[in-house]
């Protein structure tokens, strides 16, 4: 397979609302992005994933989108984003757009159009009549029935997320060519790319009760390639709650010519009881994690690719989940960010995760502001659900763990609003510790640990080409080597909080990348520190 820049890149997903406020009302914009892009110049990222700036009336934070071609003016204008655009280009950082085109929002005029008796428009929404009542039991993610009444059509429509999310109707040939438009639209103004917000669900038979992975999902993404993306040196990365090393690869093997790559999702559900909701949770095993992480390490063929990551704006902050923020932040975020960017695949980077950011906790409704976790509350309390669970569970899982606002510095409002300015949302009190600047300061932070893992896959094509091997180790020891062109290099973690031995029969030629100040050689007597962590070539 010949090689593409997005293999060897590592991206940073930035939250706008949360990122970096410049104008003075407490909400992140693309001036503040603007701003910062020497920042992530510093950290060395290749490319910038921005979750939705498009205008919105934020019933979903962005993911419900009134118009796809306009700003969210809380955000900016046109001009403030051709200017992030030409700006990141030049620093030779290129800004990923997140298309959300399953739904559009119930603001969108398209839909406006439909309700209004519109027949070209009535068809780009799925509307079902109500003869026998509900269509069907489908239920949306964000809770209660996917299909939605309207008293004055007598008819239902349909949606995977809030009411205020339909669902576009992609069987209508219409609609593709409205989306093709879109990215075109982006493209033509020197955009990078594009992350297909829940891509999976675009093949959607909804009469049948198929959801995602529905049978035309890859004629549309095929018709995609060839409408938008053929000969164009850009990257789309899908989406794919569902996806596993088996199916990954009918998305990119690039002989079918559909996508990039995708979001697998498979190491997320590790706090979940199975096939039941998010909220359910259970307690995480790292011999899980190891066993998910390495299936997609050595299942994925060679034509398929995979991105890496630990977090976004829709998951825990990672030091909160598999960390530990309490007595080993530092060490714990480093070993995290080693054990993930030594793998095979595209590292995404979360704001704030280079900083060490963590969960924060919430016990009054009035302090959500993400809807799924909202929604999760008052069905629960209606359900008679002891408060503490809920609260357990929207501590552990809820969204806005990941959204509250970048720590800048020890500044009031940790730099990233002006100081008499209310924050959109509160931000972590942490932030006097934890923070940007300081961290800028420390050369043992945590930040020169992602710069110099991103380094290194520059450098090195072991990172991004090489076999992965797991070594077979005690459960809290996380160990696996990388071997390219005759070389190998052993990546090894304690994934515990406790010292553990350990005996591995090589010795190491070179030390690589640590999160503990020593070298080593000989690996046949180790004692491991608290989440000690190293890389070294053995041969
Ligand atoms: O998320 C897809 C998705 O399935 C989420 O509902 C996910 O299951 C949940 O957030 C996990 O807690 C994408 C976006 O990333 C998310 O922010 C949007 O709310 C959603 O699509 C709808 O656009
Ligand atoms: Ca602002």
């Amino acid at each position: 397979m010949t090689s593409k820049w997005w293999q060897q890149s590592v991206f940073y997903q930035i939250y706008p609302r949360s990122f970096q406020d410049s104008n003075h009302d407490g909400i992140g914009d693309l001036n503040g992005i603007t701003a910062r892009l020497p920042y992530l110049k510093e950290l060395g990222i290749d490319a910038i994933w921005l979750s939705p700036v498009f205008a919105s009336p934020n019933v979903d934070n962005g993911y419900d989108v009134s118009d796809y071609c306009a700003i969210m003016p809380e955000f900016g204008t046109m001009e403030d984003m051709e200017e992030l655009i030409t700006a990141a280009n030049n620093m030779g950082i290129k800004i990923i757009m997140d298309l959300v085109v399953n739904h559009t929002s119930s603001e969108h005029p398209w839909f406006k159009k439909a309700l209004a008796g519109d027949p070209h428009y009535k068809d780009y929404y799925i509307f079902r009549s109500d003869k026998k009542g509900l269509p069907n039991d489908l239920n949306s993610f964000f809770g209660g029935s996917a299909w939605e009444y309207v008293p004055e059509r007598k008819e239902y429509y349909f949606h995977l997320f809030a009411k205020e999310q339909p669902d576009l109707n992609w069987e209508n040939p219409a609609v593709r060519k409205e989306v093709w438009q879109i990215m075109n639209f982006w493209l033509q103004k020197g955009v990078g790319g594009f992350r297909l917000d829940v891509i999976e669900l675009i093949g959607k038979i909804p009469d049948q009760k198929i959801i995602g992975d529905g049978p035309l999902l890859h004629p549309y993404l095929q018709e995609m390639y060839r409408e938008v993306l053929a000969e164009k040196d850009v990257v789309t990365i899908g989406e794919t709650g569902s996806v596993t090393p088996l199916t990954a690869p009918l998305y990119t093997d690039p002989n079918r010519k559909e996508l990039s790559m995708v979001f697998q999702f498979q190491h997320m559900a590790l706090d979940e009881v199975p096939q039941t909701s998010k909220w359910n949770l259970k307690k995480l095993d790292v011999s899980e994690l190891k066993t998910v992480l390495s299936r997609w390490q050595t299942q994925l063929p060679a034509t398929a690719w995979n991105s890496l990551f630990w977090s976004n704006h829709d998951q825990p902050r990672i030091l909160s989940r598999w960390g530990n923020p309490d007595c080993y932040p530092v060490e714990s975020s480093k070993m995290l960010a080693i054990l993930l960017h030594m793998m095979k695949g595209t590292p995404f980077i979360y704001q704030g995760e280079e900083l060490g950011m963590t969960n924060q906790e919430v016990s009054d409704i009035k302090q959500l502001d993400d809807i799924e976790s909202i929604n999760y509350y008052t069905k629960e309390r209606a359900n008679n659900t002891k408060t503490a669970k809920i609260w357990q569970a929207i501590n552990t899982k809820g969204r806005d763990n990941a959204r509250t606002p970048m720590q800048w510095s020890a500044a009031q409002h940790a730099g990233f609003t002006t100081a008499n300015v209310t924050p959109w949302y509160p931000i972590n009190p942490n932030y006097t510790t934890i923070n940007a600047a300081a961290c800028l300061q420390d050369k043992n932070s945590i930040f020169y640990t992602y710069q110099k893992l991103i380094r290194l896959r520059k450098e090195q094509p072991l990172i991004v080409w090489g076999d992965y091997h797991l070594l077979n180790t005690a459960e809290t020891i996380f160990a696996y080597t990388r071997s390219y062109q005759g070389e190998t290099w052993l990546i090894c973690a304690n994934f515990s909080a406790s010292e553990q031995t350990l005996s591995l029969p090589y010795t190491a030629k070179q030390t690589i990348i640590t999160n503990y100040p020593s070298t080593y050689c000989k690996l046949e007597q180790l004692t491991l520190r608290p989440y000690e962590t190293f890389v070294v070539k053995l041969h």
